[in-house]
């Protein structure tokens, strides 16, 4: 049997953790070939909770679980880990401004970083979900100098999924039949969800769907998606959320199909004039734990506009953060 992959996952005992831990133990991250271990970081008040999840991970008896370990220091949590799924964040507390909840993350982060760069596995690959994740994900990085910066990435997967919902719905085909979906920009209201190079059975969507169907209905949904899930559950989505992230690191380890491409947050180089300040999420393609951005894809002006304000809300994030960023 293959050597088990190191997992740390921050946040273990809050919601996504707990609809996360268990599809990770039973093989739906990396296949049933390959054995696991977990270790999962938690803050103190919360170590009471994870003991439950760990009680109940070892009541599973999943082949594939080769180890659990639970702590609340990121030395160990991070010890030796091949992939880093940083979940945990600070929720926004009544009368918190936004900007405050974005300092208050940045520390977060640029600590993980660090017990990143000096405990993980070289080759270790970080996703980060925690809000704002875009702007956690550019900090962590910068406080991980010995490390890629590549092998940083924030998830909008969640996002991607939606939107190959929504667009099988409204055409009344699978999932499966719709390719190269893409969500441009930050993991938040600016987010673009674009539909014009994707191919419904083959065929491009907009000989589906019109343009004012995708401006005025399936772009403000997506964008909009996590306030409608609020609204009905009381809840934040967990369990979609939790599936997002087996998808984007499954894809990033095992690589995407063919002639189709994910949404991913990744470090911009550049690529269709974007700042290479910021992480920013593009559609990419994967392959032996490597991305790459789709490069030459048309843009129209409206789409063009839409990058920028993601961009610049990105920009501004980055400002609010600044002085953390070694
Ligand atoms: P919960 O509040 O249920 O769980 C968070 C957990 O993180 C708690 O158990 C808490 O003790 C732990 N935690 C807090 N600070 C920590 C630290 N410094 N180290 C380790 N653990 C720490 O939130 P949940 O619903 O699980 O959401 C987690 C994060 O995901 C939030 O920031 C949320 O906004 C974000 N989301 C991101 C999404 C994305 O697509 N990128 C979608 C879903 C979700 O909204």
């Amino acid at each position: 049997m293959k050597p088990a992959v190191k997992v740390t996952i921050t946040g273990a005992a809050g919601h996504i953790g707990y609809a996360l831990v268990f599809r990770i133990a039973s093989g739906a991250m990396f296949g049933q070939e390959q054995p696991v271990i977990l270790r999962l970081l938690e803050i103190p008040q919360s170590m009471s909770a994870l003991s439950g999840v760990r009680m109940e991970l070892e009541d599973c008896a999943f082949p594939l679980l080769h180890d659990i370990v639970t702590t609340d220091d990121a030395a160990i949590g991070f010890r030796d880990s091949d992939y880093a799924i940083l979940v945990g964040a600070k929720p926004r507390s009544k009368g918190m401004e936004r900007k405050d909840l974005i300092t208050e993350n940045a520390k977060i982060f640029s600590h993980q970083g660090r017990a990143i760069n000096d405990h993980a596995s070289r080759d270790v690959r970080v996703v980060v979900v925690g809000n704002p994740a875009n702007t956690n994900a550019l900090i962590a990085a910068a406080n991980a100098p010995d490390l890629d910066r590549s092998q940083f990435t924030a998830m909008t997967r969640l996002d991607h999924n939606r939107a190959l919902g929504q667009l099988a719905n409204k055409t009344n085909t699978l999932v499966a039949d719709i390719s190269r979906m893409t969500i441009w920009g930050n993991h938040s209201l600016t987010q673009y969800p674009h539909i014009d190079h994707c191919l419904v059975d083959g065929k491009p969507a907009l000989d589906l769907v019109t343009q004012d169907w995708a401006v005025d209905h399936f772009i403000p949904r997506i964008q909009r998606r996590g306030a409608e899930i609020i609204e009905a559950r009381g809840l934040s989505s967990a369990a979609s959320a939790a599936d997002a992230v087996v998808d984007h690191v499954h894809d990033w380890a095992l690589g995407t199909p063919e002639d189709d491409w994910v949404s991913m947050s990744v470090h911009s180089d550049g690529s269709y004039g974007i700042d290479e300040g910021v992480v920013f999420s593009y559609p990419v393609t994967c392959k032996a734990g490597k991305y790459e951005i789709v490069q030459g894809l048309d843009l129209d002006e409206f789409s063009v506009s839409r990058l920028k304000a993601s961009e610049d809300e990105l920009l501004g994030e980055r400002a609010i953060i600044q002085e953390l960023l070694p």
